[in-house]
C-alpha cells in the first residue's frame, strides 16, 4: 500500500506565522521513515507551491482572502491526483488547507460513488463562513466551506459539499455562538469533552465508525493539534486546556486503523516556531503511526459499545 505525503505550508488561515514550518517539521520527525517501517510504500510529492502568507489585515476583516482561496484551488487539485494512487497525508500549514483537501477528496469519492464522511478532531469546530467569523482567521471556515454555506466569493464552487450529518467532531471545547446554533440546526454529531469525559473517546468513535460502515462510506480525518491537551501538543498557535489525552488519541488512531474506512489525513496546526524540541512534531509523528497500523501487540477485533 502507498501514502503520499504532501506538503501544504499554508500560513494564511490565521495572522500567526509559523505554519508554512510544518511540512519539514514533519520530514525532519522521520515521518516517511516511521511509515516505511510500518511496511509502507511512501512517495514524498513535495510542497505545493502556494502563495506566502500577506501582513496581517486589520482587525474585523476577513484576513488573506486571495491567498486562501488560491491554495483551495491548488490543495483540491493536488488531493484529486492524489486519491487514486493512494492514502494522501497533507502536511499542514494551517487549518484553512482543509477547504481545498476535503473538497478534492469528496469530488474524488463522488466519483467512485461513494459518500464521503469527515471526522474534525480539533478543539473548535471551524464551521464559520467569511460573513460569521469574528476573528477574520479562514482556519476557522473549513468545515462552513466543504458544507456549502454562503460567503466564500472568489473561491472555487464546492462542487460536491459534505452533507452536515456526515461530520463527527470530537474534542470540542471552544465553540462560539454562531458555530453552536450551526451544529445545532443542522443535528450534526459533536462530541465534546465533557461527552468524552463522561462516557470515554471510544464508544462515540465506535458509533461513527459504524455509521461510516454501514453507508460504505470514504473517511477523511483531519487532526488539528489543539484537539490534544496543550501540557502534550504545545506547538500551537490557539491552545485549550483540557483537550485530549496522550491515551485517548492514541486510542482513537488505533481504532480508525483498525476499521480500515480513513483514505485520507490532514495533519495541521503544527507551528514549529512555538515547539519544544519537537516534541509536538514527534507528538504528531507518532499519532500518525498508531493510525497507519503500529501497535503493541496484535489483538482480536473487539467492540467499544
Ligand atoms: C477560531 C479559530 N475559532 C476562529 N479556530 C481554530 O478564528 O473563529 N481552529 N483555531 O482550530
Ligand atoms: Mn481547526
Ligand atoms: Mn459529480
Ligand atoms: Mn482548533
Amino acid at each position: 500500500d502507498t501514502c503520499i505525503l504532501i506538503g501544504a505550508g499554508l500560513d494564511c488561515g490565521k495572522r500567526r506565522r509559523g505554519c508554512s514550518m510544518g511540512p519539514e517539521a514533519y520530514r525532519v520527525a522521520g515521518l516517511a521513515t516511521t511509515l516505511a517501517d510500518l511496511g509502507w510504500h511512501v512517495e514524498d510529492r513535495g510542497d505545493v507551491p502556494g502563495p506566502k502568507a500577506p501582513p496581517p489585515s486589520p482587525a474585523g476583516q476577513v484576513h488573506a482572502r486571495a491567498e486562501t482561496a488560491e491554495w483551495t484551488r491548488l490543495l483540491a487539485e493536488a488531493a484529486r491526483a492524489a486519491m487514486p494512487d493512494g492514502f494522501p497525508i497533507f502536511m499542514g500549514g494551517d487549518h484553512a488547507l482543509s477547504l481545498g483537501t476535503v473538497s478534492g477528496v469528496a469530488d474524488h469519492a463522488a466519483a467512485q460513488g461513494r459518500p464521503l464522511f469527515v471526522l474534525w478532531l480539533d478543539a473548535h469546530p471551524d464551521i464559520h463562513n467569511p460573513e460569521t467569523t469574528a476573528s477574520g482567521n479562514l482556519h476557522g471556515t473549513p468545515i462552513g466551506y466543504v458544507t456549502g454555506q454562503l460567503g466564500f466569493d472568489g473561491f472555487p464552487a464546492m462542487t460536491h459539499p459534505v452533507p452536515p450529518k456526515n461530520i463527527c467532531f470530537i474534542g470540542l471545547r471552544s465553540v462560539d455562538a454562531p458555530e453552536r446554533a450551526a451544529i445545532q440546526s443542522a443535528g450534526m454529531r459533536a462530541i465534546d469533552m465533557r461527552q468524552i469525559d463522561e462516557r470515554g473517546i471510544a464508544a462515540p468513535l465506535a458509533e461513527f465508525i459504524e455509521e461510516v460502515r454501514a453507508a460504505n462510506g470514504m473517511l477523511h480525518l483531519s487532526l488539528d493539534v489543539d484537539f490534544l491537551d496543550p501540557a502534550i501538543a504545545p506547538a500551537v498557535g490557539t491552545t485549550v486546556p483540557g483537550g485530549a489525552t496522550f491515551r485517548e488519541a492514541h486510542l482513537a488512531m488505533e481504532m480508525l486503523h483498525d476499521s480500515n474506512l480513513v483514505t485520507s489525513l490532514d495533519l495541521v496546526e503544527l507551528n514549529p516556531f512555538l515547539d519544544e524540541r519537537g516534541r509536538t512534531a514527534s507528538l504528531m509523528v507518532d499519532l500518525t503511526a498508531s493510525l497507519f497500523g503500529r501497535r503493541v501487540f496484535d489483538r482480536p477485533t473487539r467492540s467499544f459499545s
